[in-house]
């Protein structure tokens, strides 16, 4: 068996020499130099050029960088019947917890208030809710999203979730479907988008979705640029529907550098880091998933082409 690998985005070691220290036994080759293109098969990339992955006739599984795969599902020509597996890692999971918690936090005690008044000197004794007072709501609530949930279910916060499908997570109020979204955008203050991207979640984030929000609500978006409608954000803010925003993700990343998100006094920026795949445990998942492929299972994880996630 032969993996090949097409990581796009830096990290600090070579995935190789990752794959290479936990299933020494086996080949791993680069994208740029395959070889016998028929020993391929399993393909662990990002996003891989449009139809190149329909190149290797004995593929047996596509493994995803990312937990999100959207960039793989775009490509028309992607072989018919081979599992694509997302990227479901403990170590990416915490990270996404940690981000969430952060900037759920900073909103809840309106540390961006605190910040300015501190910039003018301004001594005014802001009095915030506690953490039961406080109505967090996600977007989107699969592994990600019910991870987070569980450590802001700790400090005690009022959480919902909005999904596909309904959830029964402890703590946590479930709405789901197109009638379940007003009700949940109606009691949600801080909002937390985790969802994929596909054909139904594009543009999610626009003004009308933001009007079904109380005024003054914070946004927290981890999910995708796609997700958003940029102008629309701004306009929100900029009303006062929203009161300010943290954004991982954008339409056009890198984000240009004459974006007005990069100076809106209401946006918090990152460079879609909210969480990264880390290697080891990552690894760790693509080779249990070959050895169950290779026991003639299925792998676990797999993404369902047709709903996009
Ligand atoms: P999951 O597939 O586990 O969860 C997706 C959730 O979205 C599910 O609850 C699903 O509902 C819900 N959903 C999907 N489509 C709809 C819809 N049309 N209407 C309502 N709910 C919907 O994904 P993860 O939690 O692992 O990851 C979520 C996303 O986070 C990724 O797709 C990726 O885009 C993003 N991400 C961003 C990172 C970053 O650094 N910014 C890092 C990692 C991921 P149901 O449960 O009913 O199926
Ligand atoms: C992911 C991401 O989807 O890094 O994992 O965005």
């Amino acid at each position: 068996m032969t993996l090949i690998i097409k990581p796009d985005l830096e990290h600090t070691r070579s995935w190789h020499d990752v794959f290479r220290e936990a299933m020494p036994e086996r080949e791993c080759r680069d994208w740029a130099s395959p070889g016998e293109i028929a020993d391929i098969e399993y393909a662990f990339v990002w996003a891989p050029p449009l139809g190149e992955l329909r190149k290797f006739p004995n593929l047996k599984c596509i493994f995803s960088i990312g937990a999100g795969v959207d960039h793989l599902l775009r490509d028309p020509d992607l072989p018919d019947g081979v599992p694509i597996v997302r990227m479901v890692e403990p170590e990416l999971t915490q990270g996404m917890a940690e981000f969430v918690t952060l900037h759920v936090l900073r909103y809840h005690r309106e540390v961006p208030t605190l910040e300015q008044q501190q910039r003018d000197r301004v001594w005014h004794e802001l009095i915030a809710p506690t953490a039961p007072s406080r109505k967090v709501g996600f977007l989107g609530f699969g592994v990600l999203g019910q991870d987070c949930a569980r450590v802001l279910h700790a400090l005690k916060f009022d959480l919902a979730s909005w999904s596909r499908t309904p959830k029964q997570v402890e703590g946590v109020q479930s709405f789901h479907g197109a009638d379940g979204l007003d009700p949940f955008l109606a009691r949600t203050e801080i909002l937390v988008c985790l969802l994929p991207l596909t054909a139904e979640t594009e543009g999610i984030l626009n003004s009308d979705l933001f009007a079904k929000l109380p005024r003054g609500a914070w946004l927290i978006n981890a999910g995708r640029g796609g997700h958003q409608v940029e102008d629309d954000i701004l306009e929100a803010l900029d009303s006062g529907q929203l009161a300010a925003a943290t954004l991982d993700v954008f339409r056009t990343e890198p984000l240009p550098t004459d974006s007005p998100f990069w100076a809106h006094p209401k946006v918090t920026l990152t460079p879609h880091i909210a969480s990264v795949t880390q290697q080891v445990s990552a690894i760790e998942q693509v080779v249990g998933n070959i050895r169950r492929v290779e026991a003639g299972k299925l792998p676990l994880n797999t993404v369902d082409r047709k709903l996009g996630y």
